[in-house]
């Protein structure tokens, strides 16, 4: 019995093994909408990688996040708020940690004249695993406005692209 047990243990581990990467194609949600971004992320020593390259951006700085529903239906209102599985005040999460910051919070994305611009993070604590951090079936928004860190999200105005994480 004991090592029946033990196996069935393994193959539950098995099972349980987070997927290594993950990506999210990102659109506008204006019809029409240029925008694009495509988002590669990765589980690594340090935390999960976060990369993403955006083109046809208008200039200057954009809130990102992850919002807790994917979902970028109704203009990406359907996304819901950020991701906050610790009921949290809106921060920066890499400065902030855990404990003072939605997980979503990302921060800003500085787009360049010619319409493009690049994250490029790695957060501790997130994951691609299932989970309370797990991102997978969560989406990434770009918004309109810059993040201010102001609350309760940050006055960044509308979503102007979106991009369900998938695994
Ligand atoms: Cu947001
Ligand atoms: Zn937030």
């Amino acid at each position: 019995m004991r090592r029946n047990r033990e196996w069935m243990v393994l193959v539950g581990f098995l099972w349980c093994v987070p997927a290594f990467a993950a990506t999210a194609n990102i659109k506008g949600t204006a019809e029409g909408s240029p925008i694009s971004g495509k988002a590669v992320l990765e589980e690594t020593l340090e935390g999960l990688k976060i990369q993403v390259n955006f083109e046809n951006v208008p200039a200057g700085k954009h809130g990102f996040h992850i919002h807790e529903k994917g979902d970028c239906g109704d203009k990406g209102n359907a996304a819901g708020g950020h991701f906050n599985p610790d009921g949290m005040p809106h921060g920066l999460l890499n400065q902030d940690g855990f404990q003072k910051a939605h997980a979503g919070d990302l921060g800003n994305v500085e787009i360049a004249a010619d319409g493009t611009g690049k994250v490029e993070t790695v957060i501790k604590g997130l994951t691609l695993a299932e989970g309370k951090y797990g991102v997978v079936g969560k989406a990434f928004i770009l918004h309109e406005k810059e993040d201010d860190f102001g609350q309760p999200t940050g006055n960044a105005g509308s979503r102007i692209a979106c991009g369900v994480i998938e695994s």
